[in-house]
């Protein structure tokens, strides 16, 4: 490994100038970062489920969860913990060997919900699926829980610059987020964490994110990147469409200041064309969200995004429990 390429002191300068190289000597250099440090014909392939729909207390400008936008998303309580099951079992059917669950919830609570999230982790596992929880902030405490009940990654976005967050959220600080990815680093899950462009922000602020998360030591092993889904209702509605161009660039540095990381092409995936996708495979993106629905608004069909893979060469990323097998498998062997 290069030392140099992994770095936590990336200033706004350097990352500028990666930014506004021309547009194809930086996907150039995100490729070849990509493919020192990846398998570039594999893609991670995740299912999202929301188990718990709208009413949120937080005022995030951009979510149609929010209770007090008026959105036409339906309310749902907690989802039972066997229609969850059933839901990753079909998932796992379909091809996605990674489950995210997310809930529209400030924080969580030690409550019997919380419990429930417990058990439909521990079912989730027994399928041999890799599980994300997204569930808001968390105390040292519920982060371990979840560690101890098998949650491999949690998703906490810091949505943008700390500059810009107040234009965005006022219901909480960008710290409090920062927090609790300390408490899911102390409890041993894997950080997932990255933002939204196209919420009226600069591209100086969408660098100064990057900054934030590449500060972060170690990075997060997981960055997803999301272009606003404008939703009726929300305060964010009549935003201006991303141009492709500022995605591409925005894939490629998150690419180059974080060689390791699984770069996320998330929300916005309807928008773009098969071939911008694959210009965002090329510059480093190597995961997606998988499924005909995000959390409440729609996605690429399963079957459409599978003919995009075929078409590209692309496959689906094996999961952690089965890069565990394929390793056990390998030491019995060896041991022979
Ligand atoms: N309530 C929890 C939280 O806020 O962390 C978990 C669910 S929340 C919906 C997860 C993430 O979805 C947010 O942090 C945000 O980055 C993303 N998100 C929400 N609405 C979005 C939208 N309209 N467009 C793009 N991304 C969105
Ligand atoms: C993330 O960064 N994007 C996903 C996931 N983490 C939880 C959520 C996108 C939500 C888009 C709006 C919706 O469907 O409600
Ligand atoms: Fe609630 Fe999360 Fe939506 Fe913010 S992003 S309103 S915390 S569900």
């Amino acid at each position: 490994m290069n030392r140099q390429d992994i770095r936590n002191d990336w200033n706004v300068e350097e990352i500028r100038e990666i930014y506004n190289k021309p547009l194809l000597d930086l996907v150039f250099e995100a490729a070849t970062i990509h493919r020192k440090y990846h398998n570039s014909s594999e893609v991670q392939i995740s299912s999202l489920l929301s188990i718990k729909t709208g009413g949120c207390k937080e005022d995030c400008a951009y979510c149609p969860q929010a209770a007090r936008y008026h959105t036409d998303v339906d309310v749902h309580k907690m989802m039972d913990v066997d229609k969850v099951l059933f839901k990753a079992q079909q998932a796992k059917e379909a091809g996605a060997n990674r489950m995210c669950l997310g809930a529209a919830w400030r924080e969580v609570r030690d409550n019997r919900d919380f419990d429930k999230v417990i058990d439909m982790v521990k079912g989730i596992n027994e399928l041999d699926m890799e599980v994300c929880c997204t569930l808001g902030m968390l105390t040292e405490e519920q982060a371990q829980k979840l560690a101890n009940a098998g949650v491999y990654a949690y998703n906490h976005n810091i949505d943008t610059s700390e500059d810009y967050y107040g234009d965005i959220i006022s219901t909480r600080t960008y710290n409090d987020r920062l927090d609790t990815l300390n408490n899911v680093r102390k409890a041993k899950m894997t950080i997932c964490s990255g933002g939204i462009i196209g919420m009226g922000e600069s591209i100086d602020d969408r660098l100064k994110m990057l900054i934030t998360l590449s500060n972060l030591n170690p990075h997060p092993e997981s960055v997803p990147i999301n272009t606003l889904v404008p939703v009726k209702g929300t305060p964010l509605e009549d935003q201006e469409a991303v141009p492709f161009e500022d995605l591409l660039r925005m894939i490629a540095t998150a690419r180059i200041v974080m060689p390791k990381a699984m770069v996320r092409l998330s929300a916005g995936r309807l928008e773009r064309s098969r071939m911008e996708q694959g210009f965002c495979f090329m510059a480093g993106a190597n995961s997606i969200f998988a499924g005909d629905k995000l959390l409440t608004t729609p996605n690429p069909e399963f079957n459409q995004d599978m003919d995009m893979f075929s078409f590209f060469g692309l496959k689906a990323m094996p999961s952690i429990h089965d890069k565990r097998k394929q390793e056990a498998s390998v030491e019995t062997s060896n041991k022979v």
